[in-house]
C-alpha cells in the first residue's frame, strides 16, 4: 500500500513544532517541518500565551507541507489546563491566560474556602493544583468581566482545531486536564461549578480522541489542505506522549519529560479514593477510554528558567552545557523539592534555589554546575517519591520507567533517576508526543489498528537507550530529605 502522511502540530510550553508522520505499513518517520519558541508573556496585566503568533507559524508550516506533498489529516495537541474564549459569532475573545499566574495561586485558596478540598478532588478526580483551569475560571468570573462576552470556552488545542474546521466542542483529554471535568464519567463537573458560582453556558460538547471532525476550512482548505481532514488527536500533549511510549512491559511507569515532568501509570479505569487524594495524584483522560494515574512535577521549567537567567546575566548556554557541568559536580549535596510553589512562576530561579535551601538549612548551590545539579538530583528523588506513592495506591510496585520528551536526551537526569528509583529507565523517542498525535490520526484513518499496535510501531522505527541503576546508600538518605521538605512544603501551603 501507499505511504500516507499525516500532519501533527504538537505545541509545547517552550517550542512548538509541525511535524510531517509518515506510515508505509511497516515503519512510522517523522519529519519536522519546523520549530518555533513558545511562552507567556504579561498583557493586561494578566500572563497570556501568544495565541496569535502561534496560530501564524501553524498556519504557514501547514501550509508548506500541503504543497509539498498530500497531507491526509491534521490534528493538535498542546500543554493542558488552559483554556481559551470564543464571542458567539466564533472570535478569539482575548489570547488565552497562562497558568503560571500568580492570580492562579489566589484562585485556589478562593476554591478551597468555598467548597473545600475533597470537594474539587471527588468532583474531578483531578489532583488540586494552582495551575488547574477551574481556577483561572472561577478568577474570570468573579475578579474581571472577562465571561461578559464569551460564548464557548475551549481548551486550548481545540482553539486551533476551530480555527482549522469551525468545530466548537473540545476534546476528551484535553477537557480532563481542566478541574472542573470529571475523567472517571467524562463528563463536565456542573455540581461543583455551581458550588463555585462559576457560570456553566460557556462549557461545550466533549469529542473522544480521534474524531474526525470535517475537512480543514479557510484557507488552507481552499489552498495547500484540499482534501484534508481534521482528526482531533489526544489533544493533550501528555495523553498523545503516553499513547507514543513503548513500555518497558508491564508494570511499566511513563514520565513525559519536557516543561513538566508527568510520571505516573496507565490504567484501564480512574483510581480516585482518599489515598490517591492525599498523595495528590491526578486521573487524566487517555485515548481509547485509558486514564493515567498520575503527578505533575514542576520538571524541567526550572532549568529553563535557571537557563533565561543566566542568559540575562551574559551568559548563553545551552542544555548540553549545563549537563556537562552538573556531570563534574558531586552528586547529592543540596535538595530542593522541585513542586515547592517558589518555582512556579517566571523569575530569576537560580536565586530562588539558592533562598530555598538557604531557608532549610541545606548548602546553597553557588555555581552553574552546582545549581543544575541540585535541580537534577532533586528531579530524580522527586520521581523515586512519586514512584512509591504510585505503588503504595495500585499495590503494584513499579518495573521499569519509560522517559519520553526532550527531557529524555538528559542523560545524567536518566542515570541519577535510575540509580534513586532502584529501576531501569529506557529512554525515547523524544518526538513521542508528536508521533502519540499521529498515531491516533492513523488509527482512526484505518492504517494502525490500535493504540497496541502503533506502540509496537513506535517501538520498532526509533532507538532507545536504558541506564541501568547503581546501587548506592546516599540516594536512600537523599530520599528521606526530600520527604521531609515535600511535608514542610505542604504544611506552608
Ligand atoms: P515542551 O514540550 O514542554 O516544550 P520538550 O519536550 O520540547 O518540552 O522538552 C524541552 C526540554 O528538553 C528542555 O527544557 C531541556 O531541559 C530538554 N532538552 C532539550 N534538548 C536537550 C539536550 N540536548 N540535552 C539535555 N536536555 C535537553
Ligand atoms: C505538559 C502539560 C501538563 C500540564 C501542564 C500545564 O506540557 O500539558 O500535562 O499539566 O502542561
Amino acid at each position: 500500500p501507499a505511504a500516507r502522511t499525516v500532519a501533527a502540530v504538537d505545541l509545547g510550553a517552550e517550542s512548538g513544532r509541525v511535524v510531517a508522520a509518515t506510515f508505509d505499513g511497516h515503519r512510522l518517520d517523522l519529519d519536522v517541518v519546523g520549530r518555533f519558541p513558545n511562552g507567556a508573556r504579561p498583557v493586561d496585566g494578566v500572563l497570556r500565551w501568544e495565541f496569535e503568533r502561534l496560530w501564524g507559524h501553524v498556519e504557514e508550516q501547514l501550509g508548506t507541507l500541503g504543497r509539498d506533498r498530500s497531507v491526509a489529516s491534521v490534528g493538535v495537541d498542546t500543554w493542558g489546563v488552559d483554556y481559551g474564549l470564543l464571542r458567539a459569532d466564533g472570535s478569539l475573545l482575548d489570547e488565552p491566560t497562562c497558568y503560571r499566574d500568580p492570580r492562579q495561586v489566589r484562585a485556589m485558596a478562593e476554591a478551597i474556602s468555598l467548597v473545600g478540598r475533597e470537594a474539587l478532588y471527588a468532583a474531578t478526580g483531578c489532583q488540586t493544583m494552582e495551575i488547574n483551569g477551574v481556577f483561572a475560571l472561577l478568577d474570570d468570573a468573579h475578579h474581571t468581566d472577562r465571561l461578559a462576552d464569551a460564548a464557548t470556552l475551549l481548551m486550548v488545542p481545540d482553539l486551533f482545531h476551530h480555527r482549522l474546521s469551525g468545530l466548537r466542542a473540545t476534546e476528551h483529554t484535553a477537557a480532563s486536564t481542566s478541574g472542573m471535568y470529571d475523567t472517571a464519567s467524562g463528563t463536565w463537573a456542573t455540581g461543583l461549578l455551581d458550588a463555585l458560582q462559576v457560570p456553566t453556558h460557556l462549557l461545550p460538547e466533549v469529542v473522544a480522541p480521534g474524531t474526525d471532525v470535517g475537512p480543514v476550512v479557510g484557507a488552507l482548505g481552499e489552498g495547500p489542505l484540499a482534501g484534508t481532514r481534521v482528526v482531533v488527536p489526544t489533544g493533550h500533549d501528555t495523553a498523545a506522549a503516553v499513547v507514543g511510549t513503548p513500555f518497558g512491559g508491564p508494570g511499566g511507569l511513563f514520565i513525559s519529560s519536557g516543561t513538566w515532568s508527568l510520571m505516573g501509570v496507565e490504567r484501564d479505569e480512574a483510581l480516585a479514593t482518599p489515598a490517591t487524594a492525599a498523595a495528590n495524584l491526578t486521573n487524566e483522560g487517555g485515548y481509547a477510554g485509558t486514564v493515567r494515574l498520575l503527578r505533575n512535577v514542576m520538571g524541567l521549567w526550572i532549568l529553563q528558567e535557571c537557563r533565561r537567567q543566566w542568559a540575562r546575566e551574559g551568559t548563553d548556554l545551552s542544555y548540553t552545557d549545563l549537563v556537562e557541568l552538573a556531570t563534574a559536580e558531586p552528586p547529592l549535596r543540596s535538595v530542593v523539592n522541585p513542586n515547592a510553589t517558589d518555582f512556579l512562576a517566571p523569575g530569576d530561579m537560580p536565586s530562588r534555589l539558592r533562598a530555598y535551601c538557604a531557608r532549610h538549612g541545606d548548602p546553597v548551590p553557588e555555581t552553574v554546575g552546582a545549581v543544575v545539579r541540585c535541580v537534577i538530583d532533586s528531579l530524580a528523588l522527586t520521581y523515586r517519591a512519586t514512584a512509591e506513592d504510585l505503588a503504595a495506591v495500585t499495590g503494584e510496585p513499579a518495573t521499569s520507567i519509560s522517559v519520553t520528551g526532550g527531557g529524555s536526551q538528559n542523560a545524567l537526569l536518566a542515570q541519577a533517576t535510575a540509580d534513586a528509583t532502584g529501576l531501569p529507565v529506557h529512554c525515547g523517542p523524544v518526538e513521542a508526543t508528536a508521533l502519540g498525535n499521529a498515531g491516533v490520526q492513523l488509527i482512526a484513518l484505518g492504517e494502525l489498528a490500535d493504540l497496541a499496535d502503533l506502540r509496537r510501531v513506535v517501538a520498532a522505527s526509533g532507538r532507545l537507550r536504558t541506564h541501568q541503576p547503581r546501587a548506592s546508600p546516599a540516594w536512600d538518605a537523599a530520599a528521606a530529605r526530600l520527604r521531609q521538605l515535600m511535608t514542610a512544603d505542604d504544611q506552608a501551603r
